[in-house]
């Protein structure tokens, strides 16, 4: 990220693979001017994602480009990389986007890729977040923000945010709890990084130019 993000909005790529939610608050955080940031693209690796209704609605270009069109992973990234940087983005920010990404693509974006996760990182990289916390008993859950990097799930953490788990919970009911704390972390991480307040150096988050502390990573609503 350059200089240049203090006094112009953030240029953001967003890619989907669903529904989209975590794409919306982030365009109605934006539309109230808490987060000075730009949607320039929306881009789902999958043709039916509502996203893209969300995307066209709010004004933002849409795009699908389909893994099912390409041989490889690579050759896919390769494709994708190409249409991501058409758009020259300050950030890349993965809502709901459910394909792997090579090593190569990630480390093209380094510390300008950002992924919102279903779990309280580290526990429960990958899928099946929701049921696999009931599973275990656990008392809480939650979700996560994190740099991208090639390790799954398993970059330096921005924000994350927790819920109780109940005894009458399902993966259904705790998913949406769950996204209800995804929607107030993911724009509050991307105001931070808008605002120049958060960035990634070799590994470690660094807020006001401190790495960032425990609590700081623990979100509080603002009021
Ligand atoms: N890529 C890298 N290199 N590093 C990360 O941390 C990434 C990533 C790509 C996506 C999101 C991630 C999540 O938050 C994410 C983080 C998809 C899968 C998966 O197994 C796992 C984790 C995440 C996203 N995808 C299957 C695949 O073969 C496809 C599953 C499907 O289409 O439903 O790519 O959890
Ligand atoms: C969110 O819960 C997000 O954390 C999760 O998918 C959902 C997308 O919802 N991400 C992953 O599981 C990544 N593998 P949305 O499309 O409504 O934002």
């Amino acid at each position: 990220m350059s200089e240049s993000v203090t006094s112009n909005p953030l240029r953001i790529v967003v890619l989907i693979s669903g529904s989209g939610t975590n794409l919306q608050a982030l365009i109605d955080q934006i539309h109230q001017g808490e987060v000075p940031a730009r949607i320039v693209a929306v881009i789902s690796n999958r043709a039916d994602a509502y996203g893209l209704r969300r995307a066209e609605q709010a004004g933002i270009p849409a795009r699908v480009l389909s893994h099912r069109d390409y041989a490889s992973r690579e050759a896919y990234d390769t494709a994708l990389q190409a249409q991501i940087n058409e758009y020259r983005p300050d950030l890349i920010v993965l809502a709901g986007f459910m394909r792997i990404l090579s090593d190569e693509f990630v480390r093209h974006y380094q510390g300008r890729m950002i992924n919102i996760h279903p779990s309280l990182l580290p526990r429960y990289k990958g899928l099946n977040t929701h049921q696999r916390a009931l599973e275990a008993g656990d008392p809480e859950h939650g979700c996560s923000v994190h740099f991208v990097t090639p390790e799954l799930d398993g970059g330096p953490i921005i924000l994350q945010a927790s819920v109780p788990i109940d005894a009458s919970d399902t993966p259904e009911s705790l998913a949406q709890k769950v996204h209800v704390q995804e929607h107030r972390i993911y724009p509050q991480a991307v105001e931070w990084i808008a605002r120049g307040r958060v960035r990634l150096e070799d590994d470690n988050v660094l807020f006001d130019g401190q790495p960032i502390s425990e609590q700081q990573r623990r979100y509080r609503a603002k009021n």
